[in-house]
């Protein structure tokens, strides 16, 4: 068993699964004793929620790129200080809905800003911190995008065309398959039950 404290993160298009699969991995570690703290981003403190709104909200249509980008990483400086870091620090297990990744996805590869502005950011904000194990769920966009649309309104970034979410998509392929230690990639256009059994085994063989 890992007894040290891990940094779990989901990653993933629209519509993929990740709130519906994240409440399954926080039952299934608590179940095996594990301390966990369940988080999100954008968002996890109360001051990086409010970013959350105004990130996501149709009417800012006039946000430029590097605001979206510069306020992803406002929420995440916060999320770390005050619920991330301090958590491991005392011994929980965290498990974030979507983290830099996301950035690395959304704004290098849907948006296009260079992946080494984004590097340098991530460097300032997290040291050395990056996530111990990667969840990326995998699902074609139009099924994605199937799923999302019978859920609620689209908000400022899911108005965006299906070729962004496809640059999206490649972009968290290639982190995967950049970094075969840390992501571990699950079919998620199989039913809800089969998504949460390769789950299952990717946290089993981590636990062990
Ligand atoms: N963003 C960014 O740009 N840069 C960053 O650095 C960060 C984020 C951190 C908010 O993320 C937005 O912020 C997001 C990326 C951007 N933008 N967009 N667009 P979010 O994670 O809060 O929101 P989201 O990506 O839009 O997630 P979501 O739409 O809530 O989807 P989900 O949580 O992955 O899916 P779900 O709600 O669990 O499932 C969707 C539906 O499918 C639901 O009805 C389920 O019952 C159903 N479902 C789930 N799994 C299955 C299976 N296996 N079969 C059939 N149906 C299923």
């Amino acid at each position: 068993m890992i007894m040290q404290a891990q940094f779990i993160t989901v990653e993933g298009g629209e519509g993929v699964g990740k709130s519906s699969n994240i409440a399954f991995i926080l039952s299934y570690l608590k179940d095996k004793g594990i301390d966990v703290v369940s988080t999100r981003e954008p968002g996890g403190t109360e001051l990086s929620e409010k970013i959350r709104d105004v990130l996501l909200d149709a009417k800012n249509k006039s946000m430029v790129s590097d605001t979206e980008l510069l306020l992803m990483f406002a929420a995440r400086a916060q999320h770390l200080a005050v619920l991330i870091k301090p958590s491991l620090k005392k011994g929980k297990w965290v498990l974030c809905d979507r983290f830099t990744d996301a950035t690395y996805a959304y704004q290098g590869g849907g948006r296009g800003i260079p992946m080494q502005r984004i590097a340098i950011l991530e460097d300032w904000v997290q040291g050395e911190l990056r996530p111990d194990l990667t969840i990326l769920l995998d699902l074609p966009v139009e099924i994605g995008m199937q799923r999302a649309s019978e859920r609620s309104a689209p908000d400022r970034i899911e108005q965006e065309k299906n070729n962004f979410f496809e640059a999206v998509r490649q972009s968290y392929l290639k982190m995967a398959a950049d970094s075969p230690q840390r992501y571990r990639v699950i079919d998620a256009s199989q039913t809800l039950e089969q998504v949460q059994k390769d789950i299952a085994a990717v946290l089993d063989e981590y636990i062990q």
